[in-house]
């Protein structure tokens, strides 16, 4: 490949503030040097004392850290015995303080549908639930797939899976009954549990109808159990099904339920990846390392304390969900709040309305979804108090400049840090982010790698990059978090992760590092177009996009050309206000070749009213991609998709250009 220079000449500085930083858990540059060169010279310290403070073990480790990453094999605290669910639950019981206090705070779509769960009562809701899965025969090392919207019970009974050592699957609510299918399928799970549904700006949504019709084609599944969300009678197309509430109503559900000893390396969960880039995979995580992980990004990244209220809106059925809602903030005691309902309904401000209303300090959102603001609700923040935020943090794809920008002013009043956290579901949690009192910001970069974790950057041929060339982003050396395998795929998870830098973990992300050794997410491997000989990313191309007045969202892909062999594809989201026409396509243009060089000029703009994403707001380009060569059919599994219907109108607009 050749070396391909970055587009985004960003010079824009942000210092972290002075407020804050005294109570901060790592408050300087300094501290944060010395910290990491320890990490690296001596990870089997620094991953026992991070272990210890962090987490209560039954039995301590005799080996600390191994891996070879030729055999695809690790494994960290090797013979320690734990449980996540005494870790999130119980250990806080002993504790006045934190016994009583709220756990979740759960707020529906109606504002009457609130319920908060204390520590107390969520782990008497988890013993009912192990006792009940118990009762139907679900054993250690048994898989139990989760299919429900956002709601409390899909915490207990991922901690009730935990506690008897079942491993948990949780999917997405709004997957189609076909990809729920071949999810059970794949893990082979005894159990589902489910939900009658959930509503969506103002409308139902039936989930039991598409649990029904995927275990249909499911032996494996025994039985399984229907939530009552809508309060009303919930008739079963099935024998194998049983209703929560008639279950419940057996009283010796209640009793406590023992803690199974797990190992460090027992697995905890499965989750199939969000699939932007093809086929789901089940990548597992086990028990002590991503635990120890996650507690211990939680802490330095989001600065968490047990007074926090943290809020990652959005889909149960992602890494996210896991990390940074589930096990990391109940395993430190602090309080999750967490809504199932859309962003806009019943009108714009109903995030910030919920910020406010609920106190919110810590909120982790995505690009996507900040775009979506910036799109229509522009004024919307300004309305509410949103003075009990103290850290912002951003997730799943690189975050335009313009974005952060907005968001650091608008919703931070530009008095609080933002951290752009890097990482993948395989890493389990952070890798690349700013620890938010420590540095400087540059918008737009995840800035520096996290204490115990080793970035490089190759070229192709496996030489090191140079300062600001982009390359393969790879890690040396392993992490407690990092994922343990894929299911069932043992050879595969080599392959796919360990096999094209050997000695490696292969993120399959491009990145480059700068002068102050900051790092820069230029996307996947596939998102580089190769136009008139210069090689260009298209999340810069589509940063400079978003930096003009009229743009919300930008998606730029490839078209393959007969004479210049490739093109740019730019589809465009137009802000609120502003309409599409030939003038603004020319304007836009202009834009383009005037930020980055007369040579990049966008072969073709399609005006769109909204990007195919997946639930984590990744932009689907496999699919744009296609569309743009004008491939409609074949365009790959779209089980994904949060808005499978935009497909259809992009395939029409594209059709009306050419
Ligand atoms: C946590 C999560 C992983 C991929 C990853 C990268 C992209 C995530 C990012 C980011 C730039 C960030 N990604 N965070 N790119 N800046 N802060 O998203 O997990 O769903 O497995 O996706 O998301 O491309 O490789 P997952």
């Amino acid at each position: 490949m050749t070396k391909i220079e970055s587009l985004l000449k960003d010079e824009r500085i942000f210092y972290p503030p002075q407020e804050g930083k005294d109570l901060a858990y790592i408050k300087s540059r300094y501290q944060y040097d010395k910290i990491y060169d320890y990490s690296l010279k001596d990870p089997d310290g620094f991953w026992t004392e991070r272990a210890k403070e962090l987490i209560t073990w039954f039995r301590y480790w005799d080996r600390t850290c191994y891996w070879d990453f030729n055999k695809a094999e690790i494994r960290f605290f090797e013979g320690g015995k734990l449980n996540a669910s005494y870790n999130c639950l119980d250990r806080h019981l002993l504790n006045p303080h934190v016994k009583n206090k709220a756990a979740i705070i759960w707020q529906g779509e109606h504002d009457r549908d609130l319920r908060v769960y204390t520590y107390q009562m969520l782990h008497d809701e988890v013993c009912r639930f192990a006792n009940i899965l118990k009762s139907l025969g679900v054993k250690k090392g048994d898989r139990v797939v989760i299919y429900m919207p956002t709601m409390p019970e899909v915490i207990a009974a991922m901690l009730a899976c935990a506690r008897i050592g079942a491993i948990h699957v949780v999917v997405y609510g709004g997957l189609s009954a076909e990809a729920l299918k071949s999810r059970i399928l794949d893990a082979g799970a005894k159990i589902l549990i489910t939900a009658d549904g959930t509503y969506s700006g103002g409308r139902r949504i039936n989930l039991l109808n598409n649990a029904e019709t995927a275990i249909a084609q499911c032996e494996c599944i025994e039985k399984y159990i229907v939530i009552n969300r809508f309060g009303e009678e919930i008739t079963l197309s099935d024998k194998r099904g049983l209703l929560f509430d008639e279950l419940i109503k057996n009283k010796e559900f209640e009793k406590y339920c023992p803690c199974e000893e797990m190992d460090a390396e027992d697995i905890l969960f499965i989750l199939y990846t969000s699939g932007s880039t093809g086929k789901p995979k089940g990548i597992y995580h086990t028990t002590g390392g991503y635990l120890v992980y996650a507690a211990h990004t939680t802490q330095w990244v989001f600065d968490l304390r047990p007074e926090d209220i943290i809020w990652r809106p959005g889909a149960v059925g992602w890494i996210t969900f896991h990390t940074y809602v589930v096990y990391s903030p109940l395993a430190l005691g602090a309080t999750v709040f967490i809504y199932d309902g859309l962003p806009d309904y019943p009108n714009p401000g109903r995030w910030w309305e919920l910020v406010d209303r609920f106190k919110v300090t810590i909120l982790y959102l995505t690009p996507t979804n900040i775009r979506a603001f910036m799109k229509e609700r522009e004024d919307w923040p300004a309305k509410y108090d949103l003075s009990t935020l103290r850290i912002l943090g951003t997730v799943g794809e690189p975050i335009n400049p313009e974005v952060w920008i907005w968001y650091h002013k608008n919703v931070g009043k530009g008095r609080i840090p933002v951290v752009d956290t890097w990482w993948q579901t395989e890493t389990g949690g952070h890798l690349i982010s700013p620890l938010p009192y420590t540095i400087p910001q540059k918008p737009g970069s995840v800035t520096l790698p996290l204490p115990g974790i080793e970035p490089v950057i190759f070229r192709d041929d496996g030489t090191s990059a140079d300062i600001n060339e982009s390359g393969h982003l790879c890690i040396k050396g392993a992490w407690p978090g990092i994922a343990r395998g894929l299911w069932g795929d043992s050879e595969k998870f080599k392959e796919i992760y360990f096999s094209r830098f050997p000695g490696y973990y292969f993120t399959g992300d491009q990145a480059r590092v700068d002068e102050d050794g900051y790092f820069w997410i230029m996307g996947r491997l596939d998102d580089v177009i190769s136009v008139s000989g210069y090689l260009i990313r298209t999340s810069e191309l589509e940063s400079v996009f978003v930096a003009h007045s009229a743009v919300a969202e930008a998606a730029v892909v490839g078209m393959p050309h007969e004479i210049k062999g490739e093109v740019i594809y730019a589809y465009i989201v137009l802000k609120d206000g502003f309409q599409p026409s030939e003038e603004l396509k020319k304007n836009l243009i202009q834009h383009i070749t005037k930020e980055i060089g007369p040579l990049v000029i966008p072969e073709v703009i399609q005006f769109v009213n909204d990007l195919p994403k997946t639930r984590s707001g990744k932009i689907m380009r496999r699919i744009l991609r296609k569309v743009a060569a004008g491939v409609y059919d074949d365009l790959g599994d779209k089980s994904t998709l949060a808005n499978p219907d935009v497909v259809e109108k992009i395939i029409q607009g594209r059709k009306e250009i050419f």
